[in-house]
């Protein structure tokens, strides 16, 4: 792999990292990572996690299970691998950021002339150190955590990769989607209707055919980000994660499917989706905050190989009520992509996008613009809503003035009491696209609605709408000289 030099401000890094391992160095040198021992697989793994993200929701470090009671003791999990901005820009590559808005900006810059760059096949690499074959597949040989009290099974898929190939336009999409052990070589793989995963699975189901499917566990957090965030149709998550890193992916084909893995993956999974063997899966704890999906049948994956490095690290990412130890990477993100979306849509004037972390990343979105001409907002809450990035179980889209920082969610609550007035401006959408983790939809309703919401000035009356009652920056500035002192005990 090509090695550059690059100067950011944590300091000089041969970039990009080459597998989790180097990555993982790299936070633990920005202090960033807490090693934790001793910790149960069964449901202590996931509280331990939730306790820290509770606790600490600003800048909480990554956690590295090790020396889980009952495996070998180099056998480890890592739980919160990009939920902080700092680790966030070490993983992409950013300069040392100035809190969550900053990351934004710097991620949709980026998107502004964003180049893909396809994986690169390579014959060998770390991933194939151990290959059980068939018979010898035993999931339960990794320290997979059993997560939320009520949760139906041990998920081993949660912060992973879903790698499939669509059969007919022959690219590959990632999708991040739950994984649970049935036995010890079959396993449930959930998908919402309208992902990608989804789509490809009923095409293969369509022409009779088992669908075939690889999962990794353990992996470059920046295939993370691509693959649990809304990428086009048709653009594979692959080549959009290796736009972020500015070279390729190197990738592996599996034996079974000749589906590529990623050559420096800690632990992947492979088989087939059958259509003739179908098992209960759920309830799972989600990012909504609750266990919305209730018990069903679902289609099961025939696990045939099971790659791993030596000393694996599985990933986690454990949904609940929010925080939970991914939410705010995944609103970083989500923010960027809306902004890239809406923009790209042809909306002019925007300020700011900011997915608030108690809606996981899709439930409340705000968007901020300088209003330039009448209808202006309207057409930044309908974008927002309908943006590929920020339309899957939506609720609430609200758009505010460029003075309000979309992402201070006291600001916004105040834009929505004093410059918004309900039966004129709430609109309400229905019929959109949402799913089963939905807590307000009935089992099997798949759609819901939408609250757009302007909170910014009304546009025709702007410039005789009452002043806002603060002091000028002159005013403001002279009293902070003056006395500013009086801030300081
Ligand atoms: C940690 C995490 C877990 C997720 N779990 C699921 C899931 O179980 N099922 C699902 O349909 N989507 C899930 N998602 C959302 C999808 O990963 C996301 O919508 C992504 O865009 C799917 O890929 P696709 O756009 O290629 O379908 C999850 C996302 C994250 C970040
Ligand atoms: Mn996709």
């Amino acid at each position: 792999m090509e090695k550059k030099v690059v100067n950011t401000s944590f300091g000089e890094y041969q970039t990009p990292h080459i597998d989790l391992r180097e990555w993982l160095g790299r936070i633990e040198g920005i202090g960033e990572l807490k090693t934790i021992k001793g910790v149960d697989w069964n449901l202590e793994m996931g509280a331990v996690a939730e306790m820290i993200y509770h606790a600490k929701p600003e800048n909480p470090p990554a956690l590295l299970f090790e020396e889980i009671p009952g495996y070998p003791k180099d056998f480890k999990v890592l739980s919160g691998m990009t939920n902080s901005a700092g680790r966030l820009a070490v993983t992409l590559g950013f300069d040392k950021p100035n809190g969550a808005m900053d990351v934004v900006q710097s991620y949709r810059n980026r998107l502004k002339d964003f180049k893909l760059h396809d994986a690169e096949h390579v014959e060998t690499g770390p991933i194939l150190e151990n290959i059980d074959r068939d018979q010898e597949v035993d999931l339960y040989k990794f320290p997979v955590p059993f997560l939320h009290e009520e949760d139906g099974g041990r998920y081993m898929g949660t912060g992973d990769l879903v790698i499939m190939r669509d059969p007919d336009d022959d690219w590959i999409n990632l999708g991040t989607y739950r994984v649970v052990i049935h036995d010890k070589n079959t396993v449930g793989l959930w998908m919402s209707p309208g992902k990608h995963g989804r789509l490809i699975r009923e095409k293969y189901f369509a022409q009779g055919k088992p669908c075939p499917v690889m999962v990794s566990v353990g992996h470059d957090p920046l295939l993370f980000l691509s693959s649990g965030n809304e990428v086009a149709y048709g653009t594979g998550e692959f080549a959009h994660a290796g736009g972020h890193r500015g070279q390729p992916f190197e990738v592996i084909e599996g034996e079974f499917s000749g589906l590529p893995m990623p050559a420096h993956a800690e632990i992947v999974i492979e088989g087939e989706i059958v259509q003739d063997d179908m098992r209960n899966e759920g309830p799972f704890g989600e990012w909504t905050g609750y266990y919305a999906s209730s018990v069903r049948e679902d289609y099961v994956v025939k696990v045939k190989r099971v790659y791993y490095r030596n000393s694996p690290i599985l990933t986690m990412a454990r949904p609940g009520r929010p925080p939970a130890d991914y939410t705010f990477s995944k609103c970083v993100v989500k923010s960027a992509m809306i902004w890239d979306q809406v923009e790209k849509a042809g909306l002019p004037g925007v300020k700011g996008v900011w997915s608030h972390i108690s809606g996981g990343g899709r439930l409340f979105n705000v968007i901020s613009i300088e209003q330039a001409y009448g209808g202006h907002a309207k057409q930044a809450l309908m974008l927002a809503a309908g943006s590929h990035a920020g339309n899957y179980l939506g609720r609430w889209v609200v758009v505010v003035d460029e003075d309000i920082d979309p992402s201070n969610l006291f600001d916004v609550n105040w834009a929505m009491n004093t410059r918004c007035d309900p039966v004129e401006d709430i609109d309400i959408l229905r019929n959109a696209w949402s799913g089963a983790l939905d807590p307000m939809k009935k089992p099997g309703e798949n759609i819901n609605s939408r609250a757009l919401v302007d909170a910014c000035r009304p546009f025709d009356w702007k410039d005789d709408f009452p002043h806002v009652a603060e002091s000028s920056p002159e005013l403001l500035e002279k009293t902070l000289d003056k006395w500013g002192h009086l801030l300081d005990d």
